[in-house]
């Protein structure tokens, strides 16, 4: 028996730190390690199931597909290879390579994916994605106010007295941070969860906030007020190191105490004694959730979290400052993508892709190439992403499993795991590099997405630029961290942790923004009408599955039933449908037959439900969301769309 260090890729903040059992040509077991200050030994209910629920799954493909007349048929390596690369040089011919879309989804996010890149730049440049279906609305904001993002190490938090938890839920979806906050609490700190959703973690909490959807920024602009009225603001801070303050202060002015308390709909006692808390509680921190980015203009949000943070001098100040996550890219060098050799790029909008495929001109997306992503279930509108995947002539795949998105494609070609290949990563919930390395030799004929990419240059005229060793590549992508004094061997033996815990964000109070200052907005320009809209008088909120990872969910787990949803017992009596009953969901876009939940954890303003189900399963959300585009941050406001349920 051997043990090796691996370490998950799976799209959740944790990038846990695994010890892989290895019996012959088997892997036995997987733990967390404990040489890991987030990991700590341990790992999530998920990935401790890894190996059955998905890498020893039958469903996993392991050769590669060919769909003719329909039909999925095993093809050899040898003709999958071939048949992409004529299918790329038919489409270079004819069109331009900017007429083929290289689709990047979240599924694994590793260094060497940047080799994915090289190769289409050295075809001459394809069409990729701008903008995110996940977090970017609230990077938009972090950089306005402060210049760039950076965040407090989730050890960090530990040196707080209070904590918001705004708009997420990391019971569920990042137990290695709930690890953390849990110690705090039990030393004393407060903790507190502002959610529409009386969640998992609400039910941890010393105080719990529920306030209407989307109404966060009235929320924080409520608190900032209350703060000021009571003198409790930092006003050495305040008058040092902030801009904008006094055209910020107008902005609160033309509100009412009552205006906002409504808008959110929150008690005012509550807020007050939340005001209170928060400022007195110093050193106050706030950890944003990805649940405040799915709005138009989710982006205000952010900016009213970071003037709470800013007007009570909680920047700079270990147990403080507004937490989202780090860039998990940040400490890599991609100039190895060579951008400048790709001429005929082109960008489409990730958050409007069906639309912007459908209306693609000059040329038409004629070949998809898709790579750790599942845009047919994850993206808005999905049936409108289905369209425009169907009207490509030819789509190819790289997955484990057949998913929604491979029911449209033609190719599939089978990659292999974080337990068969080579890869350094990042993270997005910590400071920490870690080694992916082959626990095993990859299973039958699965191939790592380096290696396909490597054998299709070799079709397309271009083997020397992207011929060598992953770790040729890699000693490149990490030469940042080589420079602070690591050797990639290090790297590949076991995590690095790369930033301290004590190293403070802002704490020298130095601003990159073109002031040097912190930046309060100056202007506010809401237009939330509360969800009001007269047809579809509900929000639908669709949020992270407990037991799975975005649509990586076993099939055998989906192929009964219905999509349940929880609906507040108001909402049932109003539309006359009993706890359990089946029931229509509507929105503007689509129509789902659900099981309805009766469920006191939700408001009577919207309805829950988890995404990620699978479409061919009758248990797709996105079938109602809308697709639409962020005010800024290019992000997808998810949450903005409004349903209604009919009985049947
Ligand atoms: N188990 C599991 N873990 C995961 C994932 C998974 O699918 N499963 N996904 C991973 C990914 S991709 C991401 S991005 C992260 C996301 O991590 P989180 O941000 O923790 O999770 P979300 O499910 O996106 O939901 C965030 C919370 O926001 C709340 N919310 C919705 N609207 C509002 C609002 O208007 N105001 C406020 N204050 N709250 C609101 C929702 O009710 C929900 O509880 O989790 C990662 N971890
Ligand atoms: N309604 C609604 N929709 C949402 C959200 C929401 O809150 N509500 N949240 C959004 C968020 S936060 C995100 S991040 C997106 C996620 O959107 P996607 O990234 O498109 O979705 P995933 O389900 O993570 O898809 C990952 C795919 O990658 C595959 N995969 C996993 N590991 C590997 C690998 O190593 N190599 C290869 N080639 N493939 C691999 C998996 O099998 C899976 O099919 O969804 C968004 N969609
Ligand atoms: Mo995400």
């Amino acid at each position: 028996m051997k043990t090796i260090i691996t370490t998950c890729t799976r799209d959740c903040p944790g990038s846990c730190s695994i010890l892989a059992q290895v019996e012959g040509n088997k892997v036995t077991k997987l733990r967390g390690n404990s040489e890991h200050d987030i990991t700590a030994g341990f790992l999530c209910k998920n990935t401790s199931h890894y190996l059955e629920n998905h890498f020893y799954s039958s469903k996993r493909i392991l050769h590669p597909l060919l769909k003719e007349n329909g039909q999925w048929k095993r093809i050899s390596w040898m003709m999958a290879l071939d048949i992409a690369a004529s299918k790329i040089m038919e489409v270079i011919n004819e069109y331009d390579s900017s007429a083929i879309l290289y689709y990047q989804g979240f599924g694994a996010r590793t260094a060497l994916q940047a080799m994915n890149k090289r190769f289409f730049n050295l075809l001459g440049g394809v069409t990729t994605t701008y903008g995110t279906v996940c977090g970017g609305i609230g990077h938009a904001a972090l950089e306005k106010d402060y210049g760039v993002k950076v965040s407090h190490d989730p050890n960090d938090q530990l040196n707080s007295n209070f904590i918001i938890i705004w708009g997420r839920n990391p019971v569920v979806t990042d137990v290695h941070l709930w690890r953390i906050l849990r110690k705090a609490k039990r030393n004393g700190t407060k903790l507190v969860v502002i959610d529409p959703v009386k969640t998992k973690t609400a039910g941890y909490a010393n105080f719990y906030v529920q306030p209407a959807p989307g109404s966060d920024s009235y929320l924080a602009m409520a608190l900032i007020k209350l703060i000021l009225e009571k003198d409790l603001q930092d006003p050495e801070f305040i008058e040092k190191y902030t801009h904008n303050f006094h055209s910020f202060k107008k902005i609160l002015d033309q509100y009412t105490l009552e205006f906002l308390a409504g808008k959110c709909d929150v008690d005012i006692k509550k807020l007050n004694e939340l005001a209170i808390d928060y400022a007195k509680g110093k050193p106050s921190s706030i950890i944003v959730g990805w649940g405040v980015h799915r709005y138009k203009q989710g982006h205000l949000s952010i900016h009213m979290m970071d003037a709470l943070a800013a007007v009570t001098g909680n920047i700079g100040v270990s147990g403080g400052g507004v937490t989202q996550g780090f860039e998990e890219y940040e400490y890599f060098n991609f100039s190895l993508e060579l951008n400048e050799l790709g001429k005929n790029q082109r960008k489409l909008p990730m958050p409007l892709i069906g639309e912007a495929i459908l209306a693609s001109d000059n040329p038409p997306i004629k070949l998809i190439f898709l790579a750790s992503g599942n845009p047919i279930n994850l993206n808005p509108n999905s049936m409108k992403v289905k369209k425009a995947f169907e009207k490509v002539d030819f789509v190819i795949i790289i997955d484990h499993f057949l998913n929604d998105s491979s029911d449209t494609a033609d190719l599939f070609l089978p990659a292999t795991t974080f337990l068969e290949e080579e890869d350094l990563m990042g993270s997005y919930g910590h400071n920490w590099i870690s080694p992916i390395n082959p626990v095993i030799p990859p299973q039958n004929e699965v191939k790592s997405e380096f290696e396909i990419f490597q054998l299709l240059s070799q079709r397309l005229g271009f083997s020397e630029e992207m011929s060598g060793k992953p770790s040729k590549w890699l000693k490149e992508l990490a030469s940042p961290i080589l420079k602070k004094g690591f050797s990639l061997e290090e790297l590949q033996n076991g995590p690095v942790k790369l930033v301290s815990a004590s190293e403070i964000p802002y704490a020298d109070k130095k601003f990159k923004t073109s002031s040097g200052l912190f930046e309060f907005i100056n202007n506010f320009n809401y237009n939330n009408n509360n969800g009001k809209d007269g047809l579809y008088p509900l929000y639908l909120l669709s949020t992270s599955p407990e037991n799975w990872v975005c649509s990586v969910i076993p099939e055998s787990e989906m192929e009964n039933g219905l999509l349940e949803v929880k609906v507040h017992p108001l909402v049932l009596k109003d539309n006359n449908i009993n706890d359990g009953e089946v029931a229509m969901l509507e929105s503007r876009v689509g129509v789902l037959k659900v099981k309805v939940k009766k469920s006191e954890d939700v408001r009577s303003d919207f309805v829950l439900a988890y995404r990620g189900g699978w479409m061919k399963y009758g248990k797709n959300i996105n079938v109602l969301t809308v697709d639409m585009i962020s005010e800024k941050g290019d992000g997808t406001p998810y949450y903005e769309t409004r349903v209604k349920l009919r009985k049947i």
